[in-house]
């Protein structure tokens, strides 16, 4: 931490702080995009194909025309005179032909809003109506004619490999859309030579992003100025507002987007949609504003996806479980088409599959692949629970082939606290971490010890049975990465855009304070946390400050939410705006008390002048007099404001340690969590009430992931989980109340020592539940289980291993850590 830091009162931060959020969306006074009402605004509905992969022999809307209320409707082919350029991919990852190692760019496929000749996946839109309500808008699709010529589908990713597979996009010649990876050390030699080497394959099942808030887009026009405001359920306003311009062709000043509020994203709203170009074309073309609200069904099939990722997975070890190397291949089913970051998702974890262990080499090595299904893209964690998943279920692989504890297996590989940046196996430099602490508190806080007693006195005796209820444990000792930079290195990566953020701080001659921050926020709290960080480092309350955002017209700029990077960026472009107003201040201050700035020490949130408490100066005085401008010092302009840009040094690499406890029904396969612990470790902690918040929301997500998600497609590309009865997503009552703590590592990237939270939890928990659950089943020889482990699944492979001949083995037993 830097001395500023240091010195800072830390009269908010750190501390409970009542989100300011909360009293508007408690009330019903938040305002969603579908609470936004124009006047003269027509609805646009969608025509999307039933087939997954098919030749478009004719899109007709004459009927759709005549139907009432209905004022247009278009084919793919009417407006593709408005697109200027394919909808774009931001992250197109280089071909490295492997083993060659030539590089060539990636197969990214042309993908426009409304297909013009073919459609891909189940969901993908082939025509628009337009009327004058909701209703006669969805009633006029039903009356769209399109005549579709059947194609063969693929759906595997290991089938789109093959020769003679159904190609999603002719021009390639191939469903593979890059391969990519790098090793670090002799990872080969390493393998070839260890006593010990573990491989198992898992596999990510497809998530559905589930949001409360569906997506929305309106769409208000100037015609005679060739302006437009959209109004988008997003993320990124930003973003988005610099790829309309693209997509459309239309200068981007003339574009102004607002985030309203937006209820939840989880990266889903991470994304440039269809429905928000096609809202731009329509309006363009009839002058009139236009509004889409996604049905809920429509977000199963059209909003991105996520995860669907086969890991085969390898650790090389000492005979005593001392690692050495890991490698891992990974085959991605990225769907149809590249979204905005489609390709790079891999590379999130691309780092991290050695987690937060010691060992000497490393390789990493992807290959995404189209297949007739929609596409995937960033899902909270986005790489990294990926990565954990596969990191976590090997070292109790690992545990289990050297006889050794799952708990101890970890500690002796764990990397030993780190103050300073530490360049591990992988060739990231991590920033600090005490892995040791967190992992033992987590112990501690689970009562690890006693639960292995419980379960050496409960699982054999109900195995033997056959009935009552198998206690298993899990770890989870994560690593990830957060706040995506610093550019440089984003470049090198053919990332599309920067890694940095912007905020301005206005400090109002009435002593309050304006904060306009690049970010997005859509639940996480920026408006309280940014809040605290100012009243904090100016000398206000939080009451005082008023946070913007999400407006490109009032913030002008910034790189939005995602890869929980707001705090660490975002808020440290804040605290570094605050430094300015702090500097100028003092420099006002020391002016009007008529003393040497070096006689100033900023205490209690205000100026005073060494061994004079009672000589003062507030920010808000300060403001005051720097408005008036009547006696400022020198040629130092009128007003008190600054704006700062950051651009991180590097990521920041929050970590911790979840422990799963699991109760496994023998005779249902049913499991219940009875215990969740969850020690986090993301540095300086700005408001401990929202950082719980977090972990709970993500724990949750990770948990249903662990238990009940997957998106499931027929043979012929349909989706069969398309609702909520058929996609699992849990309610409180499936969840134990969490046990939740911390360890404080300061990050040695940003002055506030800050790290990143809003993913851990989504990253940590599938693999602290599903070793819970094969540690449990292991008592009755089921030898491996993989995600979900819904009950279904774990009765059938409980079935296999007593020889029932129930087992689903493609599933659940194949394998096991050879
Ligand atoms: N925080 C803190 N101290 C820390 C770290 C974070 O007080 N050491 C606070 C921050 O001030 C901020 C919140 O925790 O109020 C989250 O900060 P951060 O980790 O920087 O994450 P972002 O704000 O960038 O949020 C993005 C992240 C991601 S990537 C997903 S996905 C996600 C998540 O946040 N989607 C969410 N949390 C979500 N929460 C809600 N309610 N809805 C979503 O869609």
């Amino acid at each position: 931490m830097t001395q500023v830091a240091e010195q800072e009162a830390k009269r908010w931060v750190g501390g409970g702080v009542l989100r300011k959020e909360d009293p508007e969306l408690l009330t019903g006074q938040a305002r969603f995009i579908d609470d936004i009402t124009v006047p003269g605004m027509m609805w646009i509905s969608l025509v999307r194909t039933p087939v997954a992969h098919a030749n478009l022999t004719r899109v007709d809307v004459s009927a759709a025309l005549k139907m009432p209320g209905v004022v247009a409707a278009f084919t793919g082919q009417d407006l593709a005179s408005e697109w200027a350029s394919a909808m774009p991919c931001a992250w197109p990852i280089a071909d490295r032909v492997l083993p060659e190692e030539n590089t060539a760019d990636p197969r990214i496929a042309d993908h426009w809003p409304v297909a013009k000749d073919k459609v891909r996946y189940s969901g993908e839109i082939v025509a628009v109506v337009v009327a004058d309500s909701r209703e006669h808008a969805v009633d006029a699709v039903e009356a769209v004619e399109v005549d579709y010529d059947e194609l063969p589908v693929v759906t595997r990713p290991e089938e789109a490999l093959a020769d003679g597979a159904p190609l999603l996009h002719d021009e390639f010649g191939t469903n593979r859309m890059y391969t990519w990876g790098f090793s670090a050390g002799e990872v080969d030699r390493i393998f070839a030579e260890a006593p010990v080497v573990v491989k198992q394959r898992y596999y990510h099942p497809r998530l559905i992003p589930n949001a409360i808030e569906p997506r929305g887009v309106l769409v208000a026009p100037v015609s005679s100025q060739g302006e437009f405001t959209i109004y988008s359920a997003t993320q990124i306003p930003h973003i988005l507002k610099t790829l309309m311009s693209l997509v459309m062709g239309i200068h981007e000043g003339k574009i102004r987007v607002i985030a309203p509020d937006v209820g939840g994203g989880f990266g889903s709203k991470l994304n440039f949609y269809a429905e928000e170009a096609i809202a731009v074309a329509v309006a363009k073309r009839l002058g009139v504003p236009v509004k889409w609200i996604e049905e809920r069904s429509e977000n199963y099939l059209a909003t991105i996806h996520g995860r669907d990722v086969i890991q085969d997975m390898e650790v090389a070890a000492t005979e005593e479980g001392k690692l050495l190397a890991t490698r891992v291949k990974l085959l991605a089913d990225f769907g149809a088409y590249s979204q905005l970051v489609t390709p790079g998702i891999p590379l999130l974890g691309a780092w991290l599959y050695h987690g937060p262990y010691d060992c000497q080499a490393y390789g990493f090595e992807c290959t995404g692949v189209y297949t007739n299904k929609t596409p995937t893209d960033a899902y909270r964690g986005a790489g990294r629970p990926e990565a954990t998943y596969a990191v976590e279920r090997i070292m109790d692989a690992l545990a289990k082939r050297v006889g050794k504890d799952t708990a101890e297996i970890r500690e002796m590989n764990l990397i030993q606290p780190f103050t300073e940046a530490k360049t591990v196996a992988s060739g990231l430099a991590f920033d600090s971490g005490d892995y040791p602490a967190s992992f033992n508190k987590a112990k501690q806080l689970a009562g690890y010890d006693e639960l292995r007693r419980e379960q050496a006195e409960r699982n054999p005796a109900a195995a033997a049975d056959g009935r009552g209820k198998l206690l298993g444990i899990g770890f989870s000792t994560y690593i990830e990465m957060c706040g995506l930079a610093p550019s440089q290195v984003l470049a090198a990566l053919k990332y599309g855009a920067g890694g940095w953020d912007a905020a301005t701080i206005r400090c109002h001659p009435t002593g309050k304070v304006t904060v306009i921050t690049g970010t997005s926020p859509h639940g996480q709290g920026h408006v309280t946390s940014w809040s605290q960080i100012t009243a904090d480092a100016l000398g206000v309350t939080p009451d005082d400050v008023e946070v913007l955002h999400g407006d490109t017209a009032v913030s002008s700029w910034g790189m939005d939410t995602y890869g929980s990077r707001s705090l660490s960026v975002g808020g440290t472009a804040l605290f570094k705006a605050a430094e300015k107003i702090r500097a100028k201040a003092k420099r006002i201050a020391a002016h009007e008390l008529e003393v040497s700035e070096d006689d100033l020490e900023w205490a209690d949130g205000k100026f005073q002048v060494a061994g004079a408490p009672d000589k003062t100066k507030t920010i808000p005085e300060i403001a005051f007099s720097a408005w008036t401008a009547h006696a400022l010092p020198g040629d130092e302009e009128p007003g008190l404001s600054a704006t700062a840009v950051w651009d991180p040094p590097n990521f920041t690499f929050p970590a911790g340690t979840h422990i799963a406890v699991v109760e496994v029904d023998q005779e249902t396969g049913s499991v219940e969590v009875v215990k969740y612990v969850a020690v986090d470790d993301c540095g300086t902690i700005i408001n401990p009430m929202i950082v719980d918040g977090q972990v709970h929301g993500g724990v949750a997500q990770g948990i249903a992931e662990a238990l009940y998600e997957e998106a499931v497609y027929d043979d012929n590309g349909v989706l069969v989980t398309g609702n909520m009865t058929t996609y699992r997503v849990p309610s409180a009552a499936e969840l134990p109340s969490f046990t939740l703590d911390r360890t404080v590592t300061p990050s040695s990237t940003n002055p506030m020592g800050v790290k990143g939270i809003g993913e851990a939890g989504t990253i940590a928990a599938p693999a602290a539940v599903v070793n819970a659950v094969a540690d449990a089943v292991q008592a009755v020889g089921v030898g491996f289980v993989d995600l979900p482990v819904s009950a279904e699944r774990v009765w059938r492979a409980i079935q296999a291993a007593r020889g029932d001949g129930h087992g689903d083995v493609d599933q659940l037993s194949e394998g096991g850590a050879q």
